[in-house]
């Protein structure tokens, strides 16, 4: 037997795949070929996503912590004895400290709009409950934000529509490991390539062409381009006149960034700056892929909110395969309010940022937290500021309980393990942010041991607690079908993906000068933010790596096996500076924390740059990673992360 499943990672392509089932095993598992982005292919990690569905290190029964928190030590309970303990533990925190000491963290383990983070899925319960909310700072906040002041939307392209790009700029993006499936529509179009990353990536490898600016400098080159083609009278008069608002108070900002300017902060050679201006002027369309990378840095919403001013000057907004693309999900119409039925709350409740958990955990009162809910995360291992992490989690008055697969660093400090289902044993809806489909996920197998989904979960936690409010006892498919009002569910089950009509982009004038921001307490103009770590030696930046998906699969043999051990790159200049040999062990540190690795001296890195990736787990690394290095620091916008605006000193060790 078939089955249609979607991948539930947190990846812009949303794959849609086909389950083999044979006597109620998934023995197979492939991309669906019928998918026009997916079109047969999963990735490394994802062919070796059923190992880890029969991995015997998977979790399969309610557990209780019997040694100290951190030391990972469990015994074995009945799912009774949990939901009793559960029940009983946030009843007395409740009533003592009130509903908001109660904070339900939730990861992208699972963008599932059912399971996962897109609907917070068990959101009800914990409305009902009073709980605090949850801010999910930690990935794509201020680039949405950012390109929101500048078109209204956060959506942009339909990434298929790169096919029919002349020229494709691949800016602070790495798809040839963070998702690609985009590249096909590349190479389809046979378009001219440029990246721009401090780091010569797998997929700057593949580009015509790579810039290398300092990190956090992207704004700054993309006025640069701007003031080169301003300087050539190529802007769009005719589209700046219908579509946009402010455009002269942008042109003087553009006009304090000439190349040689641009040049000095970059840290790029002027020619560079300039050619590449000129080709933009005279290559319509142009496309812009900037992905979330880009943004981890203290301007980073501003630098996407410049991005998306570029394709406007050009009027390459108006033009099919022009314009920039850095996630659809603005796009698809989904009633995540009737999901997530925030009008369950009580009383207003605070906001948490997922972002800040050592301080929420440490430095907050009125009221303290005093339940964590971990729900397909894995703080210790993806938050900044992972000393202060561990810190908080190790608190003796602190409840945690993590609804989990594998036994990550963030389980070691649970009070309570809660089995969780994985994608072909549960039901849900997916929309991926690289492409404008959604995805259906059909249950295929039965759990193992006593798995169960979130959704299971909280609707026994709410029975268990006497909660009366019928929401919270709505099925799977009650709550995909009030999701999905909107479009037609039984055709999306049946052919398990379905396209939706992109809405027009920007929503309304784009604006080069936006009220929106000035509201917010920022410019009204956008400009250059500078990076912001106080610190000074060399920038580190930790992206994705090509094995792992954030900390998922970490602890899968083969591919730690094929990513090696925990590396940090730097430049042979840097290096020789430093006394680093290729291959030497070594530490790297800050104010913050430190961790180990060895040097891995090559110029795929800028000087100035250090470059590792995001995903290793402490406990296989002396109990630290890079994000013991990285600060707790709010980005410009709406909260976000910081992970690559980070200041570290290296030394041999
Ligand atoms: N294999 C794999 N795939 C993944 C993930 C993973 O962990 N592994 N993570 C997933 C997740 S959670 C997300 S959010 C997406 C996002 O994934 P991406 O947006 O691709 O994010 P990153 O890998 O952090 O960064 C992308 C590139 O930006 C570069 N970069 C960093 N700082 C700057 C800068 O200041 N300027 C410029 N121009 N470039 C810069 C980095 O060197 C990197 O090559 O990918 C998803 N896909
Ligand atoms: N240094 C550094 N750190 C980073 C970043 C970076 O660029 N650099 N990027 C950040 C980004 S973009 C992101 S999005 C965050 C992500 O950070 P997290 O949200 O912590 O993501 P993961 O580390 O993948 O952990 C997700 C966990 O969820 C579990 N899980 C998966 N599916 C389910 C499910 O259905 N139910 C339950 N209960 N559990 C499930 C998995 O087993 C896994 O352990 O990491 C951030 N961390
Ligand atoms: S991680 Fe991304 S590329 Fe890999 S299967 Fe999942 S959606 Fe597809
Ligand atoms: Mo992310």
């Amino acid at each position: 037997m078939k089955v249609l499943g979607a991948c539930p990672l947190d990846c812009p392509d949303a794959c849609s795949w086909e389950v083999t089932v044979e006597d109620g095993v998934a023995v197979g598992l492939r991309g669906n070929k019928a998918h026009p982005v997916t079109r047969g292919a999963l990735c490394v990690k994802v062919n070796r996503y059923l190992e880890q569905v029969g991995s015997p290190g998977r979790i399969r029964f309610p557990m209780r912590r019997v040694g100290a928190k951190g030391q990972g030590r469990f015994e074995r309970i009945s799912w009774d004895e949990a939901l009793g303990e559960i029940a009983e533990r946030l009843g007395g925190i409740v009533e003592e400290y009130g509903g908001e000491a109660v904070w339900p963290f939730h990861g992208t383990g699972s963008l599932g709009y059912i399971q996962g983070a897109e609907g917070f899925a068990g959101r009800r319960f914990f409305n009902v409950l009073g709980a605090s909310r949850h801010d999910m700072t930690i990935c794509s906040i201020a680039g949405t934000t950012g390109l929101k002041y500048t078109l209204g939307t956060s959506g942009g392209m339909d990434p298929e529509d790169f096919a029919q790009s002349r020229l494709i700029l691949l800016w602070g993006t790495n798809p040839m490991s963070s998702g690609h499936h985009l590249w096909k529509f590349i190479q389809d179009s046979g378009a001219y390539t440029v990246a721009i990353d401090p780091v010569r990536t797998k997929t700057a490898e593949r580009c015509d062409e790579h810039l290398a600016p300092l990190p956090g400098t992207d704004a700054a080159l993309a006025l640069g381009l701007l003031h080169v083609i301003v300087s050539l009278d190529a802007q769009d008069e005719r589209y700046i006149a219908d579509n946009t608002v402010g455009w002269d108070e942008f042109r003087t900002r553009i006009a304090e960034y000439p190349p040689e300017r641009v040049a000095a902060i970059t840290g790029l050679p002027v020619e560079r700056i300039i050619a590449l201006g000129e080709r933009i002027a005279t290559t319509r369309p142009t496309a812009i892929r900037a992905s979330q990378g880009m943004q981890r840095h203290d301007g980073g919403g501003m630098a996407l909110r410049v991005l998306a001013c570029l394709p406007g000057v050009t009027g390459d907004w108006a033009i099919p395969g022009g314009g920039l693309h850095y996630s659809t999900s603005g796009h698809f119409r989904l009633r995540t309010d009737d999901l997530l039925r925030m009008d369950l709350l009580p009383h207003p409740v605070r906001t948490l940022s997922m972002t800040r958990m050592g301080e929420a955990l440490l430095d907050t009162d009125d009221p303290p937290v005093k339940a964590l809910f971990v729900i397909a995360a894995n703080p210790v291992g993806s938050n900044p500021d992972q000393r202060r992490v561990i810190e908080g989690l190790k608190r003796d008055d602190l409840f945690t309980v993590v609804l989990e697969h594998f036994s990550t660093d963030t389980v070691d400090y649970a009070d309570i393990v809660l089995p969780a289902t994985m994608q072909p044993e549960h039901l849900d809806v997916l929309a991926g942010y690289g492409h404008l489909y959604l995805v259906w996920n059909e249950p295929a197998v039965e759990p193992p041991g006593e798995c169960l989904s979130t959704t299971e979960t909280f609707r026994r936690l709410a029975q268990r607690m006497g909660m009366t409010e019928p929401a919270l006892y709505d099925s799977d498919e009650d709550l995909a079908r009030q999701l999905l009002k909107d479009h037609d569910m039984e055709r999306l089950r049946a052919d398990g993906f379905l396209k939706v009509d992109k809405p027009p982009v920007p929503a309304g004038a784009l604006q080069f000068v936006s009220e929106r921001a000035a509201q917010d307490g920022h410019g009204p103009l956008p400009g250059y933010t500078p990076p912001g770590d106080p610190g000074d030696g060399l920038v580190l930046i930790s992206a994705a790596s090509h094995y792992f998906l954030n900390s998922t699969f970490g602890s899968n043999p083969e591919l730690l096996r094929r990513a090696g051990e925990s590396r940090v790159t730097l430049h042979p200049d840097d290096a020789a500076a430093l006394g680093i040999a290729d291959g030497a062990p070594i530490l790297v540190a800050n104010s913050r924390g430190s961790f180990e690795a060895r040097a891995e001296v090559s110029d795929i890195v800028r000087p100035g740059v250090a470059a590792t990736t995001k995903g290793r787990w402490a406990k296989h690394n002396s109990g630290a990673t890079v994000n013991a290095t990285i600060a707790e620091r709010d980005s410009d916008y709406a909260g976000g992360a910081v992970f690559h605006d980070n200041r570290v000193h290296i030394t041999p060790r």
